[in-house]
């Protein structure tokens, strides 16, 4: 940032250069869609789905994997056996070991491996240095826990055609292992719910050694007429991809020849399949197979710098979690493929005959899936639910729940690529307070480094980084700064230097240090993988050796996927060799979360003594980066069109185990309009993730820039959003204990009710009874929203009444100003209601309860909770917390407060967090929908820790279809106390 100039020629500028320098890797700055595969363009991908246009048209297919009779056992919860592969008309057979595993949680687990390769009986080409197993280690980075075996399952029934497992809760769930062709049916309470194998597209690619034969003769630039001329070789298999494999340039090498896992996953009676994040399209996913309204493709989940994606895509993006949720009316099950190899599913829905009905359900839909991934096991977990709460919460004890958060971090993120110097820094802080926004986070974007070198600053731009970082923390308010993962390869840069020294980067083919382009020009990538790496790494983020950085600096971590300019599809080859000598091709979707991993854990190892929760965003993830941090969306568009897709990819990824996201707030590319920008920060409001970020091209559009009515607009949004920070971090708190998503689509709070099932533009959060749906077209001056059940819906601002039918659409008046937001009766939630410029100035505030009366008034209560700790430490962990359980009885006439896990308060000691937290109360209750009886109320009893006294109400009648309201001023009651209040 040392050259004159606006930032964006100089952009232009370097843009220039880059293309310049070759012609091959071409910095993607449009959407490139065929810079990515399309299925036809991945040589698995295009096998798997001509095997399955095989078996499927054939009326007479029979898949040819059976388990070898007598090679079974069961013991301890664990079936043992060896399926054989039968591979050509000479009965010439392959073994490949298969084992299913029942879990005490009642998931079930089917692995398959391939014993040549687990033997190391193969020959690996090229001399290639690569493992030859399959790759067995996704375990360890994916799975934390749920593996104990079910010692209490057992064998059923066993004839020498299959055997049949009970296991689960109250030996509800059974296995039905067919052994000719091998087939699973996993059933619950009788009836099937998962089938594998059943279409019989079951295709594990068995080693073989390569034959040469003569190559046809091909000029350059004729791949694709050579791959054509291949394919009609007669003998059906489309060899053209085994060996080799040239996508835009580059060719991958395969040493160990075509080796993809393929299986079909049946859901039976089910009609809508969820999951399988990160793709900008509907919750409910598509189908994959054409027609009407379908896609052509698979969904894809190769992690990749998808620059400006395309909207209704299930083309890839940037992170992957192959986690599957099916559901009908009042039933979910589940499966999550352990593959972080490239992987794609195949969608198709049908009424199928093959599949006979569930029992007990009306829907007579059955899902088909058909997954495969280019290398690795096979190895399936079955959940069978039957509710979406169980379905996340044996998938978050299995991959672990989303971490505590810093408290801060839910508060709103300022960003851009890029502010410039620490003045300007210093200059948008203090226009923000100016304007009375608040904000928590400010963030700075690569440029702040010196010449793109990770770990330094910008001298001239960013003289005094400790002088900005004081300003911040003034007000108790963030940095974020930018690392990444490639290491510039450059003289006198020591970071580079000790990389190369100590041999901590991914390695090429040859099992040389691996270099190609990003940011900086010629770089290397740290290989996460590696604990030697990762301790190094820890290593970098001393306070004494990231000079510049203090006790509020954070870290964001981007292009991780990596993103590799110059390498195929924008990132690393598939031959690379990361540590243990394992392909990139194997462990690919898991390097983004191994990197976040690695930056996590340096944050925590700061400084010696100072343990404190990390906060890390990262781009790119795997099932189980939620325990280390947020994920956003990635690099959208300035356009109405993304903020609405925005919502179902955040729903997505809180039914994936992984709620902490958002995307970039007013749209990374591009300049939004300021209708735009504002219904952004409207919806951006009620994102788990909520920063505002933008391309360095686009016009500054810090939220003060916009102009009335704009400003105020969004000064509220950003306040609403302040205000119910504490019922956000409950929130955070259920997601951290049992994987429940922040933000829930109507199928998961409302699971019998089939309109709502494939609905993914409104959504509860919490347990609040908050429900949004936020405007995301232009013009638009009200919304119709779906109301999920007979219960009433007050509007949050103006405690009307909606007018509603359950399982209708209401329409709600939006103009500008207004969100569309409602409050379901019978919810209690906690808010602050002090307007102040950061979480951190709010943590000594009382509180306000709101209290929404249900519908039947008499009928037994509202409840809520609150969970609150220091926001910051671990020393929760050691129960230095306060958590609630508010209830309100219409009919006894009272509102009480204990302790919601039944704690007893004298059992924790309380530390200076909790002692402080003595002087906070409750200041206000609000209670929307009393009855007018009410009306005469002047004083309520309150009563708590041996005292009595007396508070003011103050009730409003209801008018026009507004609610009656009562207001109890001045509670005096602490919240970390017991308490009654009678009415
Ligand atoms: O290739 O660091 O998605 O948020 O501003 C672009 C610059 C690199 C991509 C991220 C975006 C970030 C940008 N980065």
């Amino acid at each position: 940032m040392h050259v004159a100039g606006p930032l964006s020629s100089r952009w232009t500028a370097y843009l220039g250069l880059l293309s310049a320098l070759s012609a091959a890797f071409a910095p993607a700055v449009a959407v490139k869609e065929h810079d990515f595969k399309k299925c036809h363009q991945s040589g698995f991908c295009k096998r798997n789905r001509a095997f399955a246009d095989h078996a499927l048209g054939s009326g007479s297919w029979e898949s040819p994997y059976n388990i070898a009779v007598d090679s079974g056992s069961f013991n301890n919860g664990q079936y043992q056996a060896v399926i054989v592969k039968t591979i050509n008309d000479s009965g010439e057979t392959v073994r490949l070991p298969i084992t299913v595993s029942f879990l005490e949680s009642g998931t079930a687990r089917v692995t398959v491996d391939e014993e040549k390769r687990q033997k190391g009986e193969i020959e690996l080409r090229h001399d290639s240095k690569t493992r030859k197993e399959r790759y067995n280690e996704a375990e360890q980075w994916a799975i934390v826990g749920g593996l104990t075996l079910d010692k209490a399952a057992k064998v059923d029934f066993q004839d020498k055609t299959q055997l049949t497992v009970k296991y689960g809760p109250a030996s509800k769930f059974e296995a039905i292992i067919k052994l000719s062709p091998f087939s699973i049916d996993f059933k619950r309470d009788g009836a099937s719910q998962i089938k594998f194998n059943d279409q019989g597209l079951l295709n594990v690619e068995h080693w073989r050694p390569k034959i040469e034969k003569p190559e046809p003769e091909k000029k350059e630039g004729e791949e694709d007429k050579a791959e054509e001329t291949k394919e009609e070789e007669p003998k059906g298999e489309d060899e053209s991809t085994w060996w080799d494999e040239t996508f835009g340039g580059n060719t991958d090498t395969k040493p160990r020849g075509p080796e993809s896992v393929g299986l079909d996953i049946s859901f039976v009676g089910y009609e809508h399949v969820y999951g399988i994040p990160s793709h900008a399209s509907s919750l409910s996913l598509k189908q994959t197979r054409g027609g009407e309204g379908n896609y052509e493709e698979p969904y894809r989940m190769y992690n990749a710098d998808v620059f400006e994606y395309i909207l209704d895509s299930p083309m890839t993006l940037y992170g992957s979690i192959p986690f599957m949720q099916a559901h009908r009316k009042d039933s979910s099950v589940g499966v999550f493929w352990l593959n972080a190899a490239e992987t794609w599913v195949d969608i198709t829905k049908g009424k199928d005959a093959k599949n006979p009905l569930s029992l007990g359900s009306k829907s007579n839909t059955n899902t088909h899936t058909h997954w495969f991934s280019e290398s690795g096991l096979l190895d399936v977990f079955v959940l069978l639910g039957p509710t979406p709460k169980d379905l996340t919460a044996k998938y978050g004890e299995l991959t672990g729940t989303t971490a505590m958060p810093q408290e801060f971090s839910l508060g709103y993120h300022q960003c851009r690529w890029n502010y410039v110097s620490d003045d300007d820094v210093k200059d948008v802080d203090r226009k923000m307070d100016k304007a009375k926004l608040p904000y928590d986070v400010i963030w700075l974007d690569i440029e702040y480094t010196d010449e793109k070198k990770y770990f330094t600053w910008d001298k001239h731009m960013f003289a005094d980084p400790i002088g900005m970082g004081k300003q911040l923390d003034t007000h108790g308010r963030k940095l974020v700064t930018i690392i990444d993962p490639h290491i510039k390869n450059v003289d006198k840069y020591p970071v580079v230097a000790e990389l190369k020294s100590k041999e901590f980067g991914v390695m090429n083919k040859e099992g040389n240090l691996f270099e190609g382009w990003c940011w900086p020009g010629s770089s290397h990538w740290i290989d996460a993988f590696s604990p030697a790496a990762r301790e190094w790494w820890s290593s970098l983020f001393k306070y004494d050796t990231f000079k510049g950085t203090m006790e509020n600096t954070w870290i964001w971590n981007d292009m991780n996927e990596p993103s590799v300019f110059n390498g195929p599809e924008t990132t690393m080859p598939k031959d690379n060799l990361h540590i243990g000598n394992w392909e990139h091709r194997d462990v690919h979707n898991l390097n983004g979360m191994t990197f976040q991993n690695a930056t996590y854990h340096a944050l925590i190892t700061r400084k010696p003594g100072e343990l404190r929760r990390p906060f890390v965003l990262t781009r790119s993830f795997f099932a189980g980066s939620q325990r280390v941090g947020a994920m956003w969306t990635g690099d959208n568009q300035a356009e109405w069109g993304h903020l609405k897709a925005s919502i179902p990819m955040v729903l997505s990824q809180g039914i994936a185990g992984f709620p902490f996201s958002g995307a970039d707030v007013g749209g990374f590319f591009g300049n939004p309009g300021k209708e735009l920008l504002t219904r952004w920060y409207q919806a951006g409001a009620f994102y788990p993730f909520f920063r505002a970020h933008a391309h360095i091209d686009a016009r500054r559009r810090e939220p003060y820039l916009a102009g009335e009515p704009y400003t105020t607009i969004i000064g509220g949004a950003l306040r609403l959003r302040y205000s119910l920070l504490p019922s956000w971090y409950t929130a955070f708190r259920q997601a951290h204990l049992d994987g429940t998503p922040v933000v829930k689509p109507m199928f998961y709070t409302h699971p019998s009710e089939e309109a709502g099932l494939a609905l993914d533009d409104q959504f509860f959060v919490g347990n609040t009874g908050l429900l949004v749906k936020p405007v995301t077209e232009e013009g638009k001056t009200s919304v119709d929203i779906w109301i999920p059940d007979a219960e009433v819906y007050y509007d949050y601002f103006t405690y009307d009444i909606t007018p509603t039918t359950k399982g209708k659409s209401t329409t709600l008046e939006a103009p500008l100003e207004k969100i569309p937001l409602l409050m379901r009766g019978g919810h209690i939630f906690a808010r602050r209601d002090v307007p102040r410029r950061s979480t951190q100035l709010m943590r000594w505030d009382d509180y306000t309860l709101v209290v929404t009366v249900p519908r039947d008034a008499k009928a037994p209560a509202a409840e809520g909770d609150l969970y609150v700790d220091d926001g910051d430490s671990f020393d929760f962990q050691h129960g230095q917390y306060i958590h609630r359980r508010f209830v309100f009885d219409g009919r006894a006439g009272s509102l009480v407060s204990v302790d919601a896990e039944g704690r007893d308060p004298a059992a924790v000691a309380e530390g200076p967090w909790m002692q402080q937290m003595r002087s906070v109360g409750v200041d206000r209750i609000v209670i929307v929908g009393v009855p007018a009886s009410w009306a005469g109320k002047k004083t309520v009893a309150v009563e708590s820790e041996g005292k009595t006294w007396e508070a003011k109400v103050e009730f409003t009648p209801a008018v026009k279809g507004k609610a009656a309201f009562a207001v109890v001023k001045k509670v005096g009651v602490r919240i970390g106390a017991d308490w009654r209040i009678g009415f």
